[in-house]
């Protein structure tokens, strides 16, 4: 394949669909094919899932369910969206991936992490990011900025503080143990956060051969 996948990964709040917008735009200027998706919800399978995922009026999803749930969102993300993009070369902006399972389901949730990035090569095939950006961001803050929105909270919003905060701290040991995922202090405003995106991309764009 001769695309890139690129995630962005991080707390609620933490900028992601903001960047991400700066992002494409920068490449876009660069004349390089970019494609923004995310997950939950690339897809329009994808999209059903989301609903059932997030509505907070969804009460009784037990965390195995939540699980399968997201791990079948991804697969059919992969095979419809991220595979065929990579194949004709565009670079991928994905909001979320695997390591949003490892974090939020493994470490906030407590599920088991070793099956869980099992049921991530099975609904992968296998297909990792090149690069993931971590906005990392303190939870508090995060979660104000997403309440200034005045958007009504979705199920995994609703979730206790200690909640976000084990997410927060699978995040960081995450970041700890992969070269491939890169810090990025999301505290600063938009402008600087962008910045810090651009000079880590650019870097990567020259090895990639985009530029
Ligand atoms: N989830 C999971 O549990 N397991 C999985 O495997 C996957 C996902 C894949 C999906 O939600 C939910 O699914 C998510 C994890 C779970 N949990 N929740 N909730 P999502 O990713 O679609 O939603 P989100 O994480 O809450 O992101 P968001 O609402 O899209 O927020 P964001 O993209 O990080 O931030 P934003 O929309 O760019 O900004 C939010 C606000 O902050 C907005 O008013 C901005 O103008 C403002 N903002 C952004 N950056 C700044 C800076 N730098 N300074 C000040 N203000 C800022």
């Amino acid at each position: 394949m001769n695309g890139r996948l690129i995630v962005f990964e991080g707390v609620e709040g933490c900028g992601k669909t903001s960047q991400m917008q700066l992002c494409q735009e920068w490449l876009q200027n660069l004349g390089i094919s970019v494609v923004v998706t995310r997950e939950p919800g690339g897809t329009p399978l994808g999209l059903d899932l989301r609903r059932l995922l997030l509505d907070a009026e969804n009460k009784t999803i037990f965390n195995t369910t939540e699980l399968l749930l997201y791990a079948a969102d991804r697969s059919q993300h992969v095979e419809q969206k991220l595979k065929p993009n990579l194949e004709k070369g565009n670079i991928i902006l994905c909001d979320r991936y695997t390591d949003s399972t490892i974090a939020y389901q493994g470490y906030g949730r407590g599920l088991d992490i070793n099956l869980i990035k099992q049921l991530n090569a099975i609904a992968t095939g296998g297909l990792e990011s090149d690069l993931t950006l971590w906005l990392d961001v303190d939870i508090e803050v995060g979660l104000s900025r997403k309440r200034a929105d005045n958007d009504i909270a979705d199920r995994i919003e609703l979730e206790a503080i200690a909640f976000h905060r084990r997410v927060q701290q699978g995040y960081s040991q995450l970041q700890a143990s992969q070269e491939k995922i890169v810090r990025i202090d999301a505290s600063l405003n938009k402008e600087a956060v962008q910045k810090m995106i651009q000079t880590t991309l650019s870097d990567r764009l020259k090895g990639w051969n985009y530029v």
